[in-house]
């Protein structure tokens, strides 16, 4: 296929507050930049994708709500919906992210479509559809059978790779394309999103920003917050995807109220990312982190559970601090050392945001997933 020929590229993914709907909302938009068609196919708009750019679509997913069924089904006006919108706007490719169950979905939708109109099929893994739902007997043979069947399939890591082929017994090839991230510029002075925040003058801000689902293991964030010395040192800012009041009592029996700050659904992450000083991450799992790779772009070292795919993301003593999942203490010591020494953060710091560049930006991993649907087009032709 001639690579200057732009692509129709559908997109489906969870548009709420998660890791894999923001790189598939970023995604989105940088494949329209670069001058493809993007069409993405959910039951809501992604929350990240403007309004009015060029080349990008949006088709919502309308779903009745039948007296019959016990539980409401999305997959099949999905589907319905994938199939649709391929046929009239001539898609070359239908890329999920997250696996159920957009996968299947995908699968459905080209099997609906004559031969000649039937799209590519591209499944992007991002963690606990291989790690969680794959281990489940109701989804596990759903989710094998719907890999076999794409035209090819991405994890997010190698970490992520590795599992999928123990857990879900594939043995076809898996592409591991890394996450990106592309920072928006702040819209707020750092002084300003400090103050904001109730900092005092030489207070580190330890930030923390996840969709607060249980791998994230809030309980030992909070555990690890409590333990550091002195506790003037430092506020923890949480940027909460999810409603934060299950965890409120866990602050107050910590005795965390003053050191505690959140701040529930935030779109404009990048003013407490600059205002930042230190990411602090405590997942029991993970099959990459956006989060950490967020800070990365910041330029400044996160002390994070050395679990799934986050060594991959930074290293131990060159980007940032590893530690064994749920040593609350040893993740409490680590923190102290960099709220203790500026320097060395700065220095861990500078590193991550040249790795972050180098290898997790943009420009890096865009042009890999065009040549993955170039490649799987070509297989048609
Ligand atoms: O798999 C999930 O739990 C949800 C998913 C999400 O939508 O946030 O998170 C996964 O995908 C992210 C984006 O690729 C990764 O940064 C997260 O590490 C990953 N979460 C887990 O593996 C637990």
């Amino acid at each position: 296929m001639d690579p200057a020929v732009p692509l129709k590229i559908g997109i489906t993914c969870y548009p709420s507050v998660g890791g894999s709907g923001i790189l598939a909302s970023a995604l989105g938009e940088e494949l329209a930049r670069r001058g493809h068609e993007v069409h993405f196919i959910s039951y809501e708009r992604p929350f990240r994708i403007p309004a009015d750019s060029p080349r990008l679509f949006f088709h919502p997913v309308v779903i009745n709500d039948y007296g019959l069924f016990k539980y409401p089904d999305y997959t099949l006006p999905l589907s319905v919906k994938m199939a649709e919108v391929t046929r009239d706007h001539g898609l070359d490719v239908l890329h999920v992210h997250y696996a159920v169950p957009h996968a299947t979905a995908a699968i459905l939708a080209r099997s609906m479509l004559p031969p000649a109109q039937q799209p590519r099929v591209v499944t992007t893994l991002h963690g606990t559809d291989t790690t969680l739902l794959g281990r489940d007997p109701g989804y596990g043979p759903a989710i094998t059978h719907a890999l076999a069947c794409s035209d090819a399939v991405t994890t997010v890591s190698a970490y992520l790779q590795r599992e999928t082929r123990e857990l879900l017994a594939v043995e076809r090839p898996i592409d591991v394309i890394h996450n990106f991230f592309i920072p928006r510029t702040p819209r707020r002075p750092r002084e300003e999103v400090r103050r904001e925040l109730g900092l005092a003058p030489g207070e580190a801000m330890l930030l923390h920003l996840s969709n607060l689902r249980p791998p994230k293991r809030i309980d030992l964030l909070l555990k690890t917050a409590a333990a550091i010395r002195p506790r003037e040192a430092f506020k923890l800012v949480i940027l909460a995807g999810a409603d934060f009041s299950p965890f409120a009592g866990e602050v107050r029996r910590l005795g965390l109220e003053d050191r505690v700050v959140v701040r529930e659904n935030v779109n404009d992450i990048e003013d407490y990312l600059q205002a930042a000083d230190l990411g602090l991450f405590t997942s029991e799992m993970e099959s990459f982190c956006l989060g950490i790779l967020e800070t990365m772009c910041f330029g400044f070292p996160s002390v994070a559970t050395a679990v799934g795919g986050i060594p991959e993301v930074m290293q131990d003593g060159a980007t940032g601090l590893l530690v064994p999942f749920g040593d609350t203490d040893a993740q409490a010591r680590a923190v102290e050392t960099l709220i203790r020494d500026p320097a060395r953060r700065a220095a861990l710091g500078q590193a991550a945001q040249v790795r972050a560049r180098e290898l997790f930006s943009a420009d890096v991993i865009v042009p890999r997933y065009e040549a993955l649907y170039r490649r799987v087009c070509a297989v048609r032709a």
